[in-house]
């Protein structure tokens, strides 16, 4: 009798480890400011000039999202709205400096609550600790390229500096949590990579890839925003002018020519960055670009030719850093692919905090609603559940991520969370009541590159942004007053460093794309005989995301 009870028990442990085993593992990799226009699988013309095959093969062996966007194209609030499944004024995150509301369930806890072993390397970059994770191993607010510092229990909690190239460290350290990870346990790992953020630093062995490619310079290049508003045009972003041939370009030879507070700060950023550099690697660092830079700098160059130079050089940089993540996806599918049971229940995710802009509208950074930010790329790969090849067209947002997660852990979705689970796209075909259109709204400013407040709708067809709010010098005062914990010393010094407009106006203005005529959104058509009814329609359902999100009457 007793034998059988112990038969029976052990039974039902067995049924319960296996159980629990079913439940699939997450593998959650985002980069930092990647364009799905720089990934060879959404088939663009850069990209098949720097290919990216191993992300590709999430695609090949996965699903590929077409229209995944984000719903406030900036790091710290793109993260608070995964990390919470809430859009930006629900959690509390509407700025980078601006803290999330930390009362707010992390999806990492509520799958830590149903089981999962829960980790997370590389960049964080809130003001919270992580929140719900068994490990963790960090970077420092933004991070470093080179010689990074991490932090971790094993750190006592204190940023250490490692040695070694950060794409490099992050999957190094990924892989050791995969080795390490109680096997008995479903697990979620977030691999969350600072690069390809701005300055772009390549890694040593790739400094002198894509050397002779020339890039093919997007159709809306030389954009003069006629037709657009003051927004477009009074950012600080553009490739012409706010693309900095020392710290973005790496011409350190310009130092001695610092002059304006910004130059002087741009050769603070480069120095600071090439500081890291052990003196060996500073030298395989110089023999690259000293002699690149000495003959840029006999050429010369101005006007057209100068823009292009910077453009060219832009583009290879980034394309190299994207190269080590590419590589870094590379290992880490290697890593599931020698155990079929680990690959088959494990769903891996590549995604970005947002897009960003390869020159189009000459523009390089983000926070615009205007596609190439605001789209993001999305691949997953999932073999128990996602055919090969699949593609998805379905309307997807950042704030849909903490539900497919909560959804297949099997854990309790909060009803506050607006997203929706990605499970029913998995197939390939969209339910019928699938969402079609999305909400958008970018808060930061005054902030670095001075893109003003807007928010805005999107649909299958058709874009309504909304730009608004108080300019200049007013703009900075309520900033101080209504944002807690903002440092005004901190937009002080940050607008000292820009080219900052303290008479720039107050505005309140929409701009109305066709993205089907106009995929390049060159074209302005708000108050355009012929669109009446569309843009009642846009505004319609824009006045009612605000009323049912509960989006308050300043903040639009
Ligand atoms: C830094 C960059 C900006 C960038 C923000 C936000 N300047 O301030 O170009 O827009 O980060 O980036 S830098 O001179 O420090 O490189 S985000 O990824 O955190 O949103
Ligand atoms: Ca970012």
């Amino acid at each position: 009798m007793y034998k059988r009870k112990l038969l029976l028990l052990t039974l039902v442990a067995a049924f319960q480890m296996s159980y629990a085993q079913k439940k699939p593992n997450i593998i959650y990799i985002m980069t930092d400011d990647h364009s799905y226009q720089t990934i060879s699988a959404y088939g663009s013309k850069v990209s098949k000039l720097a290919p990216t095959p191993n992300i590709d093969r999430l695609a090949k062996e996965g699903i590929l999202f077409e229209k995944a966007f984000v719903e406030n194209s900036l790091c710290t609030p793109s993260r608070a709205a995964l990390m919470t499944g809430l859009y930006s004024h629900q959690n509390g995150q509407k700025q980078l400096a601006e803290g999330i509301d930390s009362t707010k369930v992390f999806f990492s806890e509520s799958l830590h609550d149903v089981g999962y072993q829960t980790a997370i390397v590389g960049k964080w970059h809130m003001s919270t600790s992580p929140k719900g994770f068994d490990y963790y191993n960090i970077l420092d607010d933004q991070g470093k390229y080179y010689n990074p510092t991490f932090k971790s229990k094993m750190t006592n909690d204190k940023y250490v500096q490692e040695k070694g190239y950060a794409t490099k460290l992050i999957t190094q350290h990924s892989l050791e949590f995969l080795n390490s990870r109680d096997k008995n346990k479903p697990f979620l790992l977030m691999v969350h990579h600072k690069a390809p953020h701005r300055n772009w630093m390549p890694e040593l062995q790739y400094l002198n890839l894509y050397e002779n490619t020339e890039f093919p310079v997007p159709e809306n290049f030389w954009d003069d925003y006629v037709g657009k508003g003051v927004a477009a045009k009074d950012q600080k972003m553009t490739i012409s002018k706010d693309l900095e041939l020392v710290q973005d370009l790496k011409v350190g030879e310009l130092n001695a020519e610092a002059k304006t507070p910004y130059d002087k700060f741009s050769f603070m950023a480069l120095s600071g960055e090439l500081d890291r550099l052990t003196p060996e690697e500073r030298v395989v660092w110089d023999k690259f670009y000293k002699p690149r830079n000495e003959k840029f700098l006999k050429a010369k160059l101005t006007g057209k030719e100068l823009v292009l130079w910077k453009y060219q050089n832009y583009m290879r940089d980034y394309e190299r850093v994207v190269k080590s993540v590419d590589d870094s996806v590379g290992e880490i599918l290697d890593y599931l692919d020698k155990n079929p049971e680990l690959k088959e229940n494990t769903i891996v995710v590549y995604t970005s905090d947002q897009g960003f802009y390869m020159g189009e509208h000459n523009y390089f950074d983000k926070r615009f609603m205007y596609e190439e930010s605001f789209r993001t790329p999305l691949l997953m790969r999932y073999p128990k559940g996602i055919k090969a090849g699949t593609q998805s067209q379905a309307l997807v947002q950042n704030i849909d991520f903490a539900p497919t997660f909560i959804s297949m852990a099997g854990a309790e979705k909060s009803p506050e969370m607006p997203g929706n689970t990605l499970e029913p796209l998995f197939s390939g075909k969209e339910p019928k009541d699938w969402r079609n259109s999305l909400y958008y709204h970018y808060y930061d400013y005054p902030a670095f590159h001075l893109v003003r407040k807007h928010d805005g709708v999107r649909t299958e067809r058709y874009k309504l942004i909304h730009f608004y709010g108080e300019g200049g010098l007013r703009a900075v005062k309520t900033k101080f007053q209504t944002t807690p914990g903002y440092r005004e010393h901190r937009v002080l010094e940050l607008l000292k460093k820009v080219d900052y407009i303290p008479e720039a106006q107050d505005i309140n203005y929409n701009e109305l794309y066709d993205l089907k005529k106009d995929p390049n959104e060159m074209n302005n058509l708000y108050g355009k005989p012929g669109y009446e009814k569309i843009t009642a329609e846009l505004q319609t359902r824009l006045d009612q995301y605000r009323q049912d999100l509960n989006v308050t009457k300043d903040e639009y």
